[in-house]
């Protein structure tokens, strides 16, 4: 079995992470995402992570891509993981090329293409909002129709009950994330879309409420 590692911080998880973890899972048959904690970022001068540990574990589980997800709080931790799980390959993004040769004596090492266009900075600074879905309703495919002509706006998960029909919804509208929960949606984005056609819609919108994320509409698009 080819095991592959990546780490990062994935804060607001966008589509350049996802793309990142997608080539690098590709690279094997088992990919480990060592996912940094606050305490470690704030050491390497990392100060303005927006998302805490925990949420952003549970948006790098919700891509499906992660075989394992382990926790990076150290300098020097990268060769003690190679070693630890017999890595065959350490991949990582095209901005830190040359960087992390010196892993060579132990591994492959993959500087995987950096998706230009989308970064953390980017979402935490508001110009781009990271929507939701939930449900399937009429009015999603409206809203996800008028939302991708707007460029400030990602579409980027939605949650279906039915996993099967969220994944084929997702793939035929270009959505990245079919998420596996709700919580997992909530995780992935700023606001929240839901169908007026949701059975739980209630229960939704009061989850949405107690989670600090807020609610969008159709307005939203004019
Ligand atoms: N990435 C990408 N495209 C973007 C943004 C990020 O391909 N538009 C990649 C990065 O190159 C990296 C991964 O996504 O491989 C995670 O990025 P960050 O969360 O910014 O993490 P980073 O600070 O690069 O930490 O020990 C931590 C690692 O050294 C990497």
């Amino acid at each position: 079995m080819k095991k592959v590692i990546t780490y990062g911080t994935f804060d607001l998880l966008h589509q350049g992470h996802i793309n990142l973890l997608r080539r690098a899972k590709a690279l094997g048959d088992y990919l480990i995402v060592g996912v940094t904690t606050e305490e470690f970022d704030l050491a390497r001068g990392k100060t303005n992570t927006h998302d805490s540990t925990e949420t952003r574990i549970e948006a790098v589980r919700a891509t499906g891509y992660a075989d394992e997800i382990i926790l990076e709080d150290h300098i020097g931790q990268k060769i003690e993981d190679i070693v630890r799980f017999g890595v065959d390959v350490f991949a990582i993004g095209s901005d830190w090329e040359g960087h992390f040769d010196y892993l060579k004596e132990y591994c492959s090492v993959v500087y995987l293409p950096r998706t230009e266009g989308i970064s953390s900075t980017m979402l935490r600074d508001g110009s781009v909002m990271r929507i939701g879905l939930l449900g399937s309703g009429r009015d999603i495919v409206e809203f996800v129709a008028a939302a991708s002509s707007n460029p400030l706006l990602r579409i980027e998960a939605a949650y279906i009950k039915d996993a099967l029909r969220c994944r084929d919804f997702c793939s035929e509208h270009g959505i990245p994330i079919a998420a596996s929960s709700v919580a997992d949606l909530f995780a992935l984005c700023d606001k929240v879309f839901i169908s007026d056609s949701c059975e739980s819609r209630e229960d939704y919108v009061r989850e949405a409420k107690r989670l600090g994320k807020s609610l969008c509409s159709k307005q939203l698009l004019v």
